[in-house]
């Protein structure tokens, strides 16, 4: 160890967020970061930030991608474990020259067995836009060691997927998922189902959670208009569910005692994300709420 070694920052985990100006870097950080949408401006240069999940740091290193600081990202890419290359996929007639930055960086990456992870970002603007057409126009095909994600940074589409994605690559490990629950779901104030998340995310068990016999019964609790409050009901088939009312939102989760956990931790979990939600006030906002809460199941907040 050097003498001034400890001034050092650490870049351990250092991932190296690319792609031409405009596509989305710094919005992408920040949604990781935050679990929503945050507007940016131009990085001049470069900018570092760091976030810990499940106790492993990350150290995000958001490349400007204006053409004059593009030479920067080679510099960077010594001690780097993952370049994330965005482009903007509603953008296709900057696709050739996004395929050409990315051209320049592919040899070193390939030196030096780095990983490199695409995120086709925009995916609210351009849904149409599909992954094999971006394969094939950026010639995908011809190189190794490469994954491609969709997503959209303003909505959160993909977010998830895409940072367990990102985890794995960068550290060697899997996030685990959240275990306070068998099933969040999630009604707007007046008793209408919004979203569910199971652990599983099995299909049949998250319909019987929204349409069942359980609806009715936020259907009642929906009619109470008491905000902030709580009621708790067990059931025979499936365990002892616990419904929570915010200002805008009514909570489900369901609680079983095989999950191996007090049920006030789950009762606090739940009321922890309907809080991050009203927070965000995006009550009005379905696909939003369904991003946050399977941001929530997969531990990422
Ligand atoms: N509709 C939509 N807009 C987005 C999305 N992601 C980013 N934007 C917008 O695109 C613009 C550019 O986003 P930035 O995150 O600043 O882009 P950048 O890649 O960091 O740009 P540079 O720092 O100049 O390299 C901003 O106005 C964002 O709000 C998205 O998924 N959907
Ligand atoms: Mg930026």
């Amino acid at each position: 160890m050097g003498l001034f070694s400890f001034l050092k920052r650490s870049t351990k985990n250092k991932a190296l967020f690319t792609g031409l100006d405009h596509s989305g870097k710094s919005t992408i950080i920040s949604f990781l970061q935050e679990g929503r949408f945050v507007e940016h401006v131009p990085t001049m240069g470069k900018d570092l930030t760091e976030m810990e999940v499940q106790g492993v740091r990350i150290n995000f290193f958001d490349m400007g991608g204006q053409s004059h600081f593009r030479q920067m990202w080679l510099g960077e890419m010594d001690d780097t474990k993952c370049v994330v290359y965005v482009i903007d996929k509603s953008d296709t007639a900057r696709f050739k020259e996004a395929k050409q930055e990315l051209g320049k960086i592919l040899p070193i990456l390939k030196k030096k067995q780095i990983k490199l992870l695409i995120f086709a970002n925009k995916h609210d603007l351009a849904p149409e836009v599909d992954l094999g057409q971006i394969i094939t126009e950026f010639e995908l095909a011809n190189i190794s060691n490469f994954e491609i994600v969709e997503v959209s940074a303003k909505t959160g589409y993909g977010m998830t997927d895409a940072f367990v994605k990102f985890y794995s690559i960068l550290t060697g490990q899997i996030i685990r998922k959240s275990v306070v629950a068998s099933a969040i779901s999630i009604y707007n104030e007046g008793g209408v189902p919004l979203t569910v998340q199971s652990g599983g995310d099995d299909e049949e068990f998250n319909k019987k959670i929204l349409e069942g016999g359980f609806l009715s019964a936020i259907t009642a609790f929906a009619k109470t208009k008491i905000k902030n409050s709580s009621v708790k009901f067990e059931s025979q088939d499936d365990g002892t569910y616990i419904i929570l009312r915010s200002d805008n939102l009514i909570g489900a989760l369901l609680w079983k005692e095989d999950l191996q956990i007090p049920i006030n931790v789950s009762e606090e979990a739940l009321k922890e994300l309907m809080d991050h939600l009203e927070t965000l006030q995006v009550h009005k906002h379905e696909e939003e709420i369904s991003h946050l809460v399977q941001q929530y199941c997969t531990n990422l907040m």
